[in-house]
């Protein structure tokens, strides 16, 4: 439930490097939520607090993630409301490449569609026509870590903690074509089928996760710009990451990413 009372900036600043600490350590945290009560809205300040401590050390701004938009994800973790993460320039992860685990702490993997923002995207225009939003649309990876132990967390916590954000690996971006709505989702690991859906997981239909997430980043004060990255949130439920594997993902129709682990 929310807090009643708000949280001041120094404890805002306090637990966000709280966060910082365990990901920069890769040593988990306790959840916030053991100590003290806080609302989302205070999540979303630590999460900016957060976010601002990865920029203070170069990273640059590169997009948004939705979590949550998946009924059985969200089943998953106990939780029921979409949320809304800051992705960064360090996260990214070219399609391909290698992974080392000991960067993160207990990261996790899921199979989503990521799209990018058009180039004459203007957040004044609305979207109701999604072609003046965004160009392209390409099968991803997303990297998860939770900063909590046991990957458990309430609501203000995940949130706090940008959502569990850590990496993520774009494929070829495609034109946003029509159907986008059942296609079929794969995640393998080392040409193992290990989970398997539809991009209908994603909100019914991965498109109405544009608007939603560009609500939630103006909600929350995340600037976009053309070209920025939208993650629409996972199609299956995630996996844990394990050492000398392949991991890939494939949507049909869009073609198949993938990274190492080390
Ligand atoms: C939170 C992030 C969830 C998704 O796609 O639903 C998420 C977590 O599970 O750690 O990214």
């Amino acid at each position: 439930m929310t807090a009643a009372t708000v949280l001041d900036a120094v404890t805002v600043e306090e637990l966000a490097g709280r966060l910082d600490t365990a990901a920069l350590t890769r040593i988990a945290h306790p959840q916030l939520s053991d100590d003290r009560s806080f609302s989302v809205d205070d999540a979303y300040r630590i999460q900016r607090a957060l976010v601002t401590r990865r920029l203070g050390r170069g990273d640059r701004l590169t997009g948004i993630k939705l979590g949550f938009t998946s009924r059985r994800k969200a089943a998953q973790m106990g939780v029921d409301d979409v949320i809304v993460g800051t992705l960064t320039s360090g996260m990214m992860i070219a399609d391909g490449t290698r992974i080392d685990l000991a960067d993160f702490v207990h990261p996790r993997v899921e199979p989503e569609v990521a799209f990018r923002l058009a180039p004459g995207y203007d957040p004044r225009r609305g979207t109701a026509d999604l072609s003046d939003v965004i160009d392209a649309v390409a099968p991803a990876l997303e990297i998860i870590d939770s900063r909590y132990r046991n990957f458990r967390f309430s609501l203000p916590d995940v949130v706090a903690d940008n959502t569990s954000a850590s990496g993520f690996v774009i494929g070829r971006w495609h034109p946003v074509p029509s159907g986008l709505d059942n296609r079929g989702v794969l995640l393998e690991i080392d040409d193992q089928l290990v989970e398997c859906g539809s991009t209908a997981e994603v909100l019914g239909d991965p498109l109405r996760a544009v608007p939603e997430a560009l609500r939630m980043a103006a909600r929350y004060g995340i600037p976009l710009e053309p070209g920025a990255i939208l993650l629409a949130g996972a199609a299956t439920p995630a996996t844990y990451l394990t050492a000398d594997t392949t991991v890939s993902a494939t949507v049909s129709g869009l073609g198949r990413v993938r990274f190492n682990t080390t």
